[in-house]
């Protein structure tokens, strides 16, 4: 008894054996956690005054999974499996006592002990799909032997943590134990699990559920159906629903092989390394060098949005959904009460889909407050302007803000292009102005890129960032430049993708090739949803791109049912003769003879331009790391996570091959084309992004 190793600790407490794990920060299960376990678990099985164990943790949690910063790497004995049978097969009960979240193979570790309890608070879940991996340690094999394949297969393929109650309630956990009272909870359990002589209750061996689905294969084919959209693109998703399937209609051991080989699958492919790399890419981003995590920050109890369209009405219901009242100011009454009105109509529509209650609608709307004068703005702590993208009325706005908003507030601006410095020069407090750039409709999108300017204090940029928090955003720290980091990658792509379809690509073959990348839209779907007429005007339309064009004949996108595509009531698309036809017209004018763009070519001229962009921001520190660039595009833009974000996905494909194909096709790059020399540099050395330090 005492200390098993640095992480493990034995005592005895009575008759039972408190095995308990103290590897902070989650108790993953690393080499000596696994090692601890092992020989805490021989040990109290050979004490003869032990009659059964309790496996508990320290800190904010149970085991929260298998070490991740081990995968990729040889794997170190013990393995999980041998801890797994050391737990299973003692022939004294073993309890698990859980608290904080049990996920993974720690989730997979209390399914091995007979039997488990928790405090109300605590969670259960198998999140492996999120990193791309399935739970590759009996998880699902034993899940669906408690909770039925249906329950399993919706665990494993969401990842999502399934709360105490419910867990009780389907028979993942045996008992709940006062909140506090864990270790008391426990061991007043295993006592009388001992007193009342209670079997070794083994999960493998309780086949009910699972052959009850036998002979059932509707029961996955409507899963994959029912999901086909949310999986488009992922390998793991398929791959758990192929374990539980392997659940109902293998023996146990058989059922666990198989998890095994698809698993090492998953592990060693690329969408799991990008996957993983994702995971640490959302913890890093919130670090920042020079703005140390103590840096005092400014309670923000009270905001200001400047503008009730459908920006500043998006970003005013994030912080009315978590209790911060707004203030939002129109010049017009018919405007304010417009934006009033989608707001709640877009409460409504969330509380008819039950997420939350019309109690939540009314307490929501009850914390905005319309007005007319920028007056009342004077005491928020925090004034966001969403208003017009144009360099005056921003200056006119922010030098109005300054002569009004008490000292100590943030002046925040919503740009997405311009400049922050310049805006902040129109107040004598450039050390209060940061850029918050939201990203449309704003109380969706998880992106928000804090732009910070020259002068922007420390203080404003960790409030920010914990404000982002705050109201559950995923915030990257980006400094000025044209477009910041996610708009100006995308100009660079959007450039040649107006290029291709000059040279004889169609608009729907370049847009085939990124959705069939993983993006949600392409290009051009995604001009036609935005509207081809953002910032077009007819007085001032020239006639010189397809776009004027297009616009001219009023085919401005989904909302006048033709752009690039022609729509239907429901608003699919179709490819559009009309728009064709424009854009061969405009080919035969330039006396341009169309030709066959391969879709190599289409995917490599909108992409690689896009990574050559993220080394240039790089280089110009615009970006802390190229992670937080994979971060901006995975959340602002829909990059698919199973490809890390585009810098990941250079490292991928292999920066010389980047830089040879721009090599390649760089006399159709245009003239202003520029190869980063950072891209060179690593490429010539041999070198990932990933090795930047
Ligand atoms: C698995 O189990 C495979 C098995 O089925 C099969 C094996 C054969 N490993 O998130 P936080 C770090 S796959 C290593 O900020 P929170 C994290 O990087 C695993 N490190 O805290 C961070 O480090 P830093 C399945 C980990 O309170 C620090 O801990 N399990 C791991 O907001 C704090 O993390 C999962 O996928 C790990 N497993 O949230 C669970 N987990 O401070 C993944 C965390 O240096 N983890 N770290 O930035 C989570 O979901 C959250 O971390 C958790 C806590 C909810 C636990």
């Amino acid at each position: 008894m005492g200390a098993i190793n640095a992480v493990t600790d034995l005592a005895l407490d009575g008759d039972i054996a408190i095995l308990s794990l103290n590897s902070p920060p989650v108790n993953a299960l690393s080499q000596q956690v696994r090692d601890g376990l092992v020989k805490a678990m021989k040990a109290a099985v050979e004490n003869s005054a032990t009659k059964s164990i309790v496996l508990i943790c320290e800190g904010k949690t149970f085991i929260a999974g298998a070490d991740i910063t081990e995968f990729g790497k040889p794997p170190q004995p013990p393995l999980l499996p041998e801890v797994e049978a050391a737990i299973e097969n003692s022939p004294k009960p073993v309890v698990a006592a859980i608290h904080g979240t049990a996920l993974g193979g720690g989730l997979e570790v209390a399914l091995c002990c007979h039997y488990r309890v928790a405090v109300p608070s605590a969670k259960c879940g198998l999140p492996e799909v999120n990193l791309g991996l399935l739970p590759g340690a009996g998880g699902t094999q034993r899940l669906p032997r408690i909770v039925g394949p249906e329950q399993a297969l919706e665990m494993v393929t969401s990842g999502k943590h399934v709360d105490a109650k419910t867990a009780h309630a389907n028979g993942l956990i045996d008992e709940i134990v006062p909140e506090g009272e864990l270790r008391a909870g426990a061991i007043a359990y295993a006592k009388r699990i001992v007193a009342e002589k209670r079997p070794l209750r083994k999960v493998r061996d309780s086949n009910e559920k699972v052959v009850a689905a036998r002979g059932k294969p509707q029961i996955f084919a409507d899963f994959r159906k029912t999901n086909a959209r949310k999986f488009r693109g992922f390998l793991a998703p398929e791959y758990n629903i192929r374990c539980i399937e392997a659940a109902v209609n293998l023996p146990f051991d058989e059922g666990l092989k198989f998890e095994h080989k698809l698993f090492v699958e998953l592990l060693n492919g690329t969408q799991s390394a990008a996957q993983r790399y994702v995971f640490f890419a959302e913890r890093q981003v919130w670090k920042i060098p020079d703005v140390p995590e103590d840096t005092p920050t400014i309670p923000i109890k009270k905001v200001g949005v400047i503008g009730a369209g459908t920006m500043g009405g998006g970003i005013s219901m994030n912080f009315a959904n978590v209790g911060i009242p707004v203030t939002i100011v129109e010049m017009k009454q018919e405007p304010l009460d417009r934006g009033f009105g989608v707001i709640r109509k877009n409460y409504e529509r969330t509380a008819k889909s039950g997420r939350i209650t019309a109690a939540d609608v009314d307490k929501r709307m009850g914390l905005l407050t319309p007005s007319l004068k920028l007056e009342d703005l004077a005491d928020c702590d925090l004034v966001i302007e969403a208003v017009f993208e144009n360099m005056d009325v921003k200056k006119d706005v922010f030098g109005k803000l300054d002569r009004i908003v008490k000292q100590g507030a943030i002046l925040a601006t919503n740009t997405s292009y311009l400049n922050v410095n310049e805006i902040a020069s129109a107040t004598q407090r450039p050390e209060w102005v940061i850029g918050l750039h939201f990203f449309s409709p704003a109380n969706v999108m998880r992106l928000l890129e804090v732009v910070r300017g020259a002068k922007t204090s420390k203080q404003v940029i960790a409030t920010s960032m914990q404000l982002a928090k705050r109201i559950g955003k995923i915030a990257a720290l980006v400094g000025v430049c044209h477009g910041f980091v996610g708009n100006r990658m995308l100009a660079a792509r959007q450039t040649q993708a107006n290029a291709m379809i000059l040279e004889g690509a169609m608009p729907w073959d370049v847009d085939k090739v990124l959705y069939e990348f993983g993006m949600p839209m392409g290009p051009f779907a995604m001009a036609d949803l935005a509207g081809l007429d953002i910032g077009w005007s007819r007085e001032t339309s020239k006639g010189a791109t397809i776009r004027d064009v297009l616009c001219e004949m009023d085919r401005r996108g989904q909302k006048t049912g033709a752009g690039f595509y022609d729509y239907d009531a429901e608003r699919n698309a179709k490819p559009s003769p009309t728009s064709e036809k424009v854009i061969k017209d405009f080919m035969a004018k330039g006396g341009t003879t169309p030709r066959k763009i391969s879709e190599e070519e289409i995917l490599a001229r909108c992409i690689y331009p896009m990574i050559n962009e993220g080394a240039k921001i790089l280089e110009e520190k615009i970006a802390i790391r190229p992670s937080d660039i994979d971060i901006v595009w995975i959340n602002g833009y829909g990059w698919p996570v199973y490809r890390g974000g585009p810098m990941f996905y250079a490292d991928t494909v292999g920066l010389t091959n980047v830089v040879a194909k721009l090599k390649e096709y760089g006399p159709k790059l245009g003239s202003d084309f520029r190869i980063s020399p950072l891209l060179e540099k690593l490429a010539s050395e041999g070198k990932r992004f990933q090795d930047m330090k």
